[in-house]
C-alpha cells in the first residue's frame, strides 16, 4: 500500500519492481555506466539539440564487408515509447520477419533511468533472449570504448551478443531488401525499385523537419533553436496535410517506408510529446487530412499491434503539485478507439481495398537488391 491507505500509484508500482537502487545494484554488478544526457553532451553553442551520430552503421549488403542478412542471427531491440525504433518493430511484423528476426521490448531502468534501457518487464529484470541487464552491454561488447548514450533500435548478433548495426535512418530499408528472402512471397512491397529514389529524398526530409523536430524542441536549450523546429515542423506538417488531401499515403496509393516514418511520429504527438512542448498552434488531429491517414494506418494490424499508446502517454515523473493530464487520466482515455474512428481515405485510391503493392510474380531477391541511400543523415540539423 502507498501512503496513507491510498493505493499505490503507477510510480509506486514501478519502483517497487524496478527501483533505482536496484538499477544501482545491477549496473555496478554488471560495469555498467550512468547514460551520458542529451541536453549537456548533444547542445551547441547556440542551444541547439544536435543529435549523436549513429556508431553502428555497417551496412547490409552483399559486398565484403557488409553485413548478410541471415534468419535466426540477429535480435532487434526496440522501446515502445521510441519511434526511432518502432519503425523498425513495424516493418519486422509488415513484412513477416518475425521468424527471420527475435526482438526483446527495452524499458527505463529505475524511475530516473540513470544507467538507460533494461529489461523492467522480465524476471531478474534481465532479457530472457541474450542474458543482457542493460542495452548498453551490448554496445560495449562491441566496442569497449563506446562512451555515447545506448540506443534504439538495436541489432545485435545473437552468437556474440554484439551491437552490429543502430543505424536508424536504414534500418527499415535493410529488413525491405536484404531480408527479402526471409519474407513470404506475397509481402508488401515498401520500397519499390522504382521510387527508391524519392522515397529516400522524402526520408530526407523528414528527417529533420518532422521524426527529429520533436526533439530539436523537446532537447532544444535556447528560445532561438526551439523555434526554429517549432516553425519546420508545422510548416512541414502544412505541405503533408496539403500532399495528403489528394494521396491517400504520401506516394500515392500504397504503403512505403516514408508513411512508417511519418506515422511513428504522429501516433505520439497529442498523446505524449506536446506535452513539453509549450502552446501549440495545432494538434496532429487538427490537420484534417493527417489525421485521417493516420488512422488509416493504424488500421493495419502491424501499425496498430506495435503502437503502445497507453504505455508511452504514461507520466514517468514523480507527482507534485500539478500532475499532467496524462498522470490524471491516461488510463481513461481510449486510445484505440479514438484512433480506430472510421475515416474514408479509400475513396482517394485506385486500389481502394489494397493498401500495399506486391512484388512483381518472378522477381527475385537479387532483382530487388539495388541502392538504398547514402545521404549522410547526421549532418543535417
Ligand atoms: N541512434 C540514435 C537515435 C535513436 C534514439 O535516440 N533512441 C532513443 C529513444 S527514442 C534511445 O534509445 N535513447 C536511449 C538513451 O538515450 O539512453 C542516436 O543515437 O541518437
Amino acid at each position: 500500500m502507498g501512503c496513507c491507505g491510498f493505493s499505490p500509484d503507477v510510480q509506486d508500482i514501478q519502483e517497487t519492481i524496478y527501483s533505482d537502487e536496484l538499477a544501482e545494484k545491477d549496473a555496478r554488478e554488471r560495469g555498467v555506466l550512468p547514460r551520458p544526457q542529451e541536453i549537456k553532451e548533444e547542445i551547441d553553442h547556440r542551444g541547439a539539440f544536435i543529435r549523436q551520430p549513429n556508431r553502428f552503421t555497417t551496412p547490409f549488403g552483399t559486398k565484403e564487408g557488409e553485413l548478410v542478412a541471415e534468419s535466426g542471427k540477429y535480435h532487434l531491440f526496440w522501446a515502445k515509447l521510441c519511434h526511432w525504433s518502432n519503425r523498425a518493430s513495424i516493418v519486422r511484423e509488415l513484412l513477416g520477419l518475425e521468424d527471420a528476426i527475435s526482438v526483446s521490448i527495452v524499458d527505463h531502468t529505475g524511475i530516473k533511468n540513470i544507467y538507460g534501457w533494461g529489461f523492467t518487464d522480465q524476471p531478474d529484470r534481465t532479457d530472457a533472449q541474450t542474458g543482457l541487464k542493460f542495452l548498453s552491454e551490448a554496445y560495449l561488447n562491441a566496442d569497449a570504448e563506446y562512451r555515447g548514450r545506448a540506443t534504439v533500435p538495436a541489432l545485435v548478433d545473437k552468437s556474440t551478443n554484439k551491437v552490429v548495426n543502430n543505424d536508424y535512418h536504414r534500418l527499415t530499408n535493410y529488413l525491405e531488401v536484404y531480408f527479402r528472402k526471409y519474407q513470404p512471397a506475397d509481402a508488401p512491397d515498401l520500397y519499390p525499385v522504382a521510387l527508391r529514389e524519392e522515397i529516400d529524398r522524402l526520408n530526407d526530409w523528414l528527417f529533420p523537419n518532422i521524426n527529429n523536430a520533436h526533439y530539436r524542441m523537446a532537447f532544444g536549450q535556447s528560445l532561438v533553436a526551439y523555434n526554429e523546429a517549432y516553425e519546420d515542423f508545422f510548416s512541414a506538417m502544412a505541405k503533408l496535410d496539403k500532399r495528403l488531401e489528394t494521396n491517400r499515403f504520401l506516394f500515392g496509393d500504397y504503403v512505403t517506408d516514408a508513411d512508417i516514418r511519418f506515422y511513428v511520429t504522429l501516433a505520439r504527438w497529442d498523446s505524449y510529446y506536446y506535452r513539453n512542448l509549450g502552446p501549440l498552434e495545432k494538434r496532429m488531429i487538427d490537420h484534417k487530412n493527417i489525421w485521417a491517414y493516420a488512422r488509416d494506418l493504424y488500421e493495419i494490424p502491424a501499425f496498430k499491434n506495435n503502437t503502445y499508446f497507453r504505455d508511452f502517454s504514461r507520466e514517468r515523473k514523480k507527482p507534485g503539485i500539478f500532475n499532467s493530464y496524462n498522470a490524471r487520466f491516461v488510463d481513461e482515455i481510449d486510445y484505440e478507439a479514438i484512433w480506430s474512428a472510421p475515416q474514408n481515405r479509400k475513396l482517394l485510391s485506385r486500389t481502394p481495398d489494397e493498401k500495399f503493392l506486391r512484388h512483381p510474380a518472378g522477381e527475385t531477391p537479387e532483382q530487388y537488391y539495388s541502392k538504398i541511400s547514402q545521404f549522410d543523415w547526421n549532418t543535417v540539423k
